[in-house]
């Protein structure tokens, strides 16, 4: 047994050493040889994770990127010049046509029925603002039963399927860190009402970080500093894990993408759905108009022809900040991370075809890292530059691309941070406001505060009604007459 053991132990040893020489070399002749410094020194298990770390990233890739980014100080984006307000199909509760959106809704509807549609959620990132240890599609966040965002989706994506009498499959972007934990959560949650068979949980790919010299950063003697891709390694994630050609099978042809951390929106929204197909768009987004010039959103503008977001930190100031006659922003259209993506777009923007690849963009960071003694260290200020792509970049690879309004109230309550602006607090008080809103609509008179904020907390199910026309029509038909008290929950 013992034997057997020691030349198990022996032959790995043995395979990492030959495995390690070319991969080492290579590392070395990049100038990033100081990856395997400690390599002698590590455990079997050590040598081989640090192994396939290092096997996953793309020295040339990397490369490029430092030259660009680090050497070159290059940004991502195309710069600010040339610039101009986007345009987009306004909500019909502001000036949009009511005629138009009624016939987008019916043609939406029937992609819905049809199966054409996925829904897809990008859940990989770090939440590090939020301040809360698990996946961010963990937390809490409806105000009575404290059920989790990825609850709310589940259950709005099960009301869809219900509506439309058909079967729609959900397609998870998790990252390294947090794909296991998410998956078990699942389980542990009975899929929360889905078919299991339905839901599909893929990781994104990751990139090493890296410090203003270039070099690679050591999380530990033994592990690269590594981070997920950015939510534009998405379109790459989607190809290599298959998951388009599980979509291509079941004759879907659309992908419904959201974010993790706004559980206000319509996750399939007919009307949206309705003007992605009618124009003929490969990939459309929703905007909301901006609050202020310096709220944390991107802006969809116009250079020449091309639709392209800027990310906030990256719109020049005096832009931002430039009225209409009325008063209006000009730059109002905020990117709320809501896209429709072709399944065909998908597979060219996330190939490998070099004229569709998405730029990564530069971030600075504090990354926990190994000081010259071997020691990891936490610092205090950004030591590294991490690389991240945005999915919003391969809009300028799309045809007919499109934004639609949709309004705040209704579908933009993002959860980022602990306290404050974007928080769980003002996130879970939107949805009561938006409930408040319903009930009133039905005639049932509730006590505000002169934001729309009830005093009591309640709670109304996706799984009741997941709009306010569905509300409506399910209270009416119902003739309910329920008191609304602290703690209400329908359902
Ligand atoms: C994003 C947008 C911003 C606006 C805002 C709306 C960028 C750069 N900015 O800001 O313009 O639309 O959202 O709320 O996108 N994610 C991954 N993998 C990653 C990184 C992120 O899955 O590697 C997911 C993450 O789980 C979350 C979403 O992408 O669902 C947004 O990520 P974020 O919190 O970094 O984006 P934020 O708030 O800077």
């Amino acid at each position: 047994m013992l034997l057997g053991l020691f030349h198990w132990l022996n032959e790995r040893l043995f395979l990492e050493m030959t495995d390690r020489s070319p991969l080492q070399e290579a590392f070395e002749k990049a100038g990033q040889g100081h990856v395997f410094r400690y390599f002698d020194e590590l455990e079997p298990e050590e040598r081989s994770r640090l192994i396939d770390q290092a096997s996953e990233v793309d020295l040339k890739e990397l490369e490029n990127l430092v030259l660009e980014h680090i050497k070159g100080q290059k940004k991502a984006g195309l710069g600010t010049g040339n610039l101009e307000p986007a345009r987009y199909i306004a909500s019909p509760k502001k000036r949009g046509d009511t005629a138009v959106w009624a016939e987008a809704e019916m043609q939406g509807a029937e992609a819905l029925r049809a199966g054409r549609v996925a829904a897809f959620t990008v859940a990989g990132g770090q939440g590090t603002r939020l301040g809360f240890d698990g996946p961010k599609g963990t937390f809490p966040i409806t105000p009575v039963r404290g059920k989790p965002l990825f609850r709310v989706f589940a259950e709005k994506i099960l009301a869809t399927a219900r509506h439309y009498k058909v079967a729609i499959p959900w397609f998870i972007m998790t990252s390294e860190a947090n794909h296991i934990q998410t998956i078990v959560f699942f389980r542990e949650n009975g899929f929360f009402g889905l078919e299991e068979n339905g839901v599909h949980f893929f990781k994104q790919g990751r990139m090493p970080a890296v410090d203003f010299d270039g070099k690679i950063l050591l999380e530990t003697q033994g592990a690269i500093a590594m981070s997920p891709d950015g939510h534009g390694g998405s379109l790459r994630a989607l190809v290599r894990s298959g998951a388009l050609e599980i979509m291509r099978k079941a004759g879907i042809d659309i992908i419904s993408y959201f974010q993790v951390d706004n559980p206000l929106l319509m996750p399939l929204d007919p009307a949206f759905i309705g003007f992605h197909l009618e124009r003929e768009s490969e990939m459309s987004s929703k905007m909301v108009g901006k609050t202020d010039p310096g709220e944390k959103v991107g802006v969809f503008c116009l250079r020449g022809d091309q639709l392209e977001v800027i990310e906030y930190s990256d719109l020049p100031v005096n832009l931002s900040q430039e009225r209409e006659s009325s008063g209006q922003l000009r730059y109002l259209a905020g990117s709320i991370a809501i896209h429709l993506i072709s399944r065909e777009f998908a597979q060219r923007a996330g190939g490998d075809d070099p004229s569709y690849r998405l730029p990564f963009h530069r971030a600075e960071k504090k990354v926990a890292c190994v000081d010259s003694g071997g020691a990891t260290v936490n610092p205090q200020s950004p030591n590294g530059v991490k690389f991240e792509m945005f999915v919003f970049d391969a809009l300028r690879f799309a045809k007919n691309p499109l934004v639609v309004e949709t309004l705040r109230e209704e579908e933009f309550s993002p959860v980022k941070n602990a306290t404050g602006v974007d928080s769980a607090q003002s996130c879970s008080d939107d949805m009561l406001r938006q409930w408040v809103r319903w009930l009133e609509a039905a005639g049932v008179d509730i006590q505000t505060d002169e934001t729309g904020l009830s005093g009591i907390s309640f709670e109304i199910s996706p799984l009741f009604a997941d709009s306010e026309k569905a509300f409506l029509e399910k209270w009416k038909s119902l003739a309910l007459k329920p008191p609304i008290v602290e703690g209400f929950y329908l359902e």
